[in-house]
C-alpha cells in the first residue's frame, strides 16, 4: 500500500477568513476547490438563461452583464429593479439553481457564523475591462434576516464598501478568483460597490470577472 500524501487537497492552501464588518467576511480562495463543478453549472445556467445588458429605472445601461437563476432572477428596467420568478428574455422560469450553487452557499455562509443558508435567489453579473458597479445598497429582498454569499471569478475587482449613508466614507478591498465575500446581520445594508475592472487575461475565465451573489429574497 502506498500513501497518498500529497493528494490534491493536501496542496490546497487552506482558506482564510478576514473580517471586513461586524458581519462581514471575505474567505479568501473558499471556492476554488469547487471552481470545476461551479464553471460546469454556470455554462448550463447561460446557455438556458445568457447574459444581457439591464437599463435602469433612470435609463442607463449598467455595464455589468446580468443573469440569474433559482426560482427568483434579479431584474431591472425602465419600470424599477424587482425580482422576478420568470426571466423576461425569454418569458419562462430562470434555470433551477445548480445544486453545486447550494452546497457552496450553505457552507460559505456556515464558515461565516450563519447556519442554514438557503438562497432562492442567484444573480450572476459578468464585468469586461472598464465595467463597474456604483454604490448601493441591496434592499430589494423580503427580509434582511438571510446573509448574503458572492462568488468571485475571473479577473480581480476593488470591492468598495461603505456605511449605511451614501455619503458614508468607503473601504477598499481587492477581490480574487474564488475568493467568497458572505455579508449578513448589522451589516446587511451597507453601501457597496465595485470599481472599473482593470484589463487582464484571466486564465480560467479570459477577459472577465464573473460574480454570482445567492441571496434569500422570497
Ligand atoms: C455588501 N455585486 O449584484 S458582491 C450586486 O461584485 C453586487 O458583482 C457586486 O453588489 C459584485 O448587488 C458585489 C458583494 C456584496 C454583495 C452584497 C452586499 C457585498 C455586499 C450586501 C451588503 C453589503
Ligand atoms: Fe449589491
Amino acid at each position: 500500500m502506498t500513501l497518498d500524501l500529497f493528494a490534491e487537497e493536501d496542496l490546497q492552501q487552506p482558506s482564510r477568513l478576514e473580517t471586513i464588518g461586524v458581519q462581514g467576511f471575505v474567505l479568501r480562495g473558499f471556492a476554488l476547490p469547487w471552481a470545476d463543478s461551479l464553471m460546469q453549472a454556470l455554462a448550463g445556467v447561460l446557455t438556458q438563461s445568457p447574459f444581457r445588458a439591464m437599463q435602469t429605472p433612470g435609463g442607463f445601461t449598467m455595464s455589468a452583464r446580468l443573469s440569474s437563476c433559482g426560482e427568483l432572477g434579479w431584474t431591472s428596467d425602465r419600470n424599477g429593479y424587482r425580482y422576478s420568478p420568470v426571466d423576461p428574455l425569454r418569458n419562462q422560469p430562470w434555470p433551477a439553481m445548480p445544486a453545486a450553487f447550494l452546497a457552496l452557499a450553505e457552507a460559505a455562509a456556515g464558515a461565516a457564523g450563519f447556519d442554514h443558508f438557503v438562497p432562492d435567489a442567484c444573480l450572476i453579473n459578468t464585468y469586461s475591462p472598464g465595467a463597474r458597479m456604483a454604490l448601493h445598497q441591496d434592499k430589494n429582498e423580503r427580509s434582511f434576516e438571510a446573509p448574503i454569499v458572492s462568488i468571485s471569478l475571473g479577473l480581480p475587482a476593488v470591492f468598495q464598501f461603505g456605511g449605511f449613508e451614501r455619503s458614508d466614507p468607503t473601504q477598499r478591498i481587492s477581490l480574487f478568483h474564488g475568493d467568497i465575500v458572505v455579508w449578513g446581520g448589522v451589516d446587511r445594508l451597507r453601501y457597496h460597490g465595485v470599481l472599473p475592472i482593470q484589463a487582464g487575461h484571466h486564465p480560467v475565465l479570459g477577459e472577465q470577472r464573473i460574480n454570482i451573489t445567492l441571496r434569500k429574497a422570497g
